[in-house]
């Protein structure tokens, strides 16, 4: 007999072959969310969570590493201070980068190895190592998108004058800013000015939960937001004055997104009311520079100079959304006509205790953002749950509730972009387990595992489906999409 196959032999195995590929396209094509050619792919990080290196090239502490220092601010007694080491390592996590195929990566800036001093000038070895991430980055083919402030205030600065509660901050942070847009401003295309405004300002000066802990007077608190807002608005015109070449300039902000529990007419009212009410404070005055009445006739309201709402108000070229839970909102007939629903019955993201599952924040942030202030362009700046999960036996780890969670929040997205909204972009928190602030070690956000011992870092499973998702620039919506 010969070998081979006959003709008709061919023709048949090609037709099955054929109807089954058809098959599978169309499935595909029912679950698939497409995204488009230009979108932003990255992850986010900060100097802080990651870097370690704490003492090197002339760094001086920040406020976070006197904080960790001192007994029961952080869950497991951990610190920053090696971190994931990611100042001696930025080469082999940016080819992790490369390797998961990431166009963008945002990270951020450490304020002190900077300025490392009171009066001291830019310190160059603090400069270079940003310069050489920046080019290493560049070199990858990922868009550099970097942070200024998140939440590493110089030491000196909090002991010098009392940091955030001066106005005088203000000027620190244009320096700084203007130092950094020299520096880097050729290569680095965004810049964010500051990373969530109520985590230091409410948090470390209300609260005392984050860095510096103190407990202040509402006053104080006022005044300390003021200031955060005035400085963010130094910084966008000291980086626009000072960036060589076209950059763009916009600020990260946890905005608590509310999504209508159902959506009818009446319920997305209801909750874009309460958006604007109760869950936007620190956008909604940076966006429309001014203050509520109701706010500035407290006798805690801060004091305000003449120019302040202007700068605070400078304009922006985008919006990030650091977006995590939810606030659901059901319509009311009495005033305010809204009521927020307590999450707590819905389904915990990883059994967080804060953070609850709510995909849709990734679709209603863009909406209220682009509807109510005509913003143009919007990023996701960060989304992403953590677990405790280690490696199995095989060495493994199979975060599936990671993938599911990526998948819903990613389908949110393209929803979003669907109907329209200016959405360019998503950064999942984070490429790599981190130090999680007062958490310690233990909430792990990565896509990464971390083997904080050996510094050994081990793809997850939702990692794979990140890569996944980003060649094909396309989510699908059904778990079996691994090629
Ligand atoms: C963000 N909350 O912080 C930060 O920008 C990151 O540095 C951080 O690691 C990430 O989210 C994950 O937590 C938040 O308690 C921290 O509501 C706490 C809260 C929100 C955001």
């Amino acid at each position: 007999m010969k070998p081979g196959i006959s003709a008709a032999q061919f023709v048949k195995i090609r037709d099955v072959l054929l109807f089954w590929i058809n098959v599978i396209d169309m499935k595909t094509e029912q679950q698939a969310f497409q995204f488009p050619p230009d979108f932003a792919w990255g992850t986010a990080s900060s100097s802080y969570q990651v870097e370690g290196a704490i003492d090197a090239a002339g760094r001086t502490p920040s406020v976070w590493d006197r904080f960790c220092n001192q007994p029961g601010n952080i869950a497991d007694g951990s610190s920053g201070d090696r971190a994931c080491d990611h100042f001696h390592r930025y080469k082999e996590d940016v080819a992790l980068m490369k390797e998961t195929g990431l166009n963008a990566y945002r990270f951020s800036i450490s304020w002190n190895r900077i300025f490392p001093e009171l009066g001291s000038k830019p310190n160059q070895a603090g400069l270079d190592f940003y310069g050489r991430l920046v080019d290493e980055l560049l070199a990858n083919d990922i868009q550099p998108y970097a942070t200024l402030f998140h939440w590493d205030l110089p030491q000196w600065l909090e002991d010098h004058i009392g940091g955030w509660r001066s106005r005088e901050i203000a000027d620190y942070f244009a320096e700084y800013a203007s130092t950094i847009g020299s520096a880097l401003g050729d290569r680095v295309k965004h810049f964010f000015t500051i990373n969530e405004f109520l985590c230091f300002t409410d948090l470390g000066y209300k609260t005392g939960q984050f860095a510096p802990g103190l407990k202040c007077d509402l006053r104080t608190v006022n005044q300390v937001r003021h200031n955060a807002m005035l400085a963010h608005g130094k910084g966008v015109l000291a980086l626009r004055d000072a960036c060589p070449s076209e950059c763009k300039v916009g600020l990260a902000e946890n905005i608590s997104t509310t999504i209508p529990v159902s959506e009818t007419n009446e319920y997305i009212q209801a909750a874009k009311k309460a958006y604007l009410d109760k869950y936007s404070f620190f956008i909604r005055v940076i966006l429309e520079g001014k203050y509520r009445n109701k706010y500035l006739e407290q006798p805690d309201a801060p004091t305000i100079e003449n120019g302040d709402m202007e700068t605070i108000s400078s304009p922006l070229d985008f919006v990030g959304i650091n977006s995590y839970s939810p606030v659901r909102i059901k319509a009311i007939g009495s005033e305010p006509g809204w009521e927020s629903i307590s999450d707590q019955d819905g389904k915990p993201a990883a059994n967080s205790p804060w953070h609850q599952m709510g995909p849709e924040v990734i679709y209603w942030g863009p909406r209220w953002l682009n509807e109510i202030w005509g913003v143009k362009e919007i990023v996701i700046s960060e989304n992403g749950c953590y677990d405790s999960l280690m490696p199995n036996e095989l060495g493994e780890v199979l975060d599936h509730d990671r993938v599911r969670y990526l998948q819903e929040h990613l389908k949110a997205a393209e929803r979003a972009i669907q109907e329209g909204y200016p959405l360019k972009g998503y950064f999942a928190w984070s490429l790599m387990d981190n130090f999680e602030w007062t958490e310690g070690y233990e909430k792990r956000f990565g896509l990464y595992f971390v083997d904080f011992e050996s510094q050994k870092r081990i793809p997850k499973l939702s990692a794979q489906f990140y890569k996944d998702y980003i060649l094909k620039n396309q989510v699908v919506g059904s778990d079996n999409n691994l090629s």
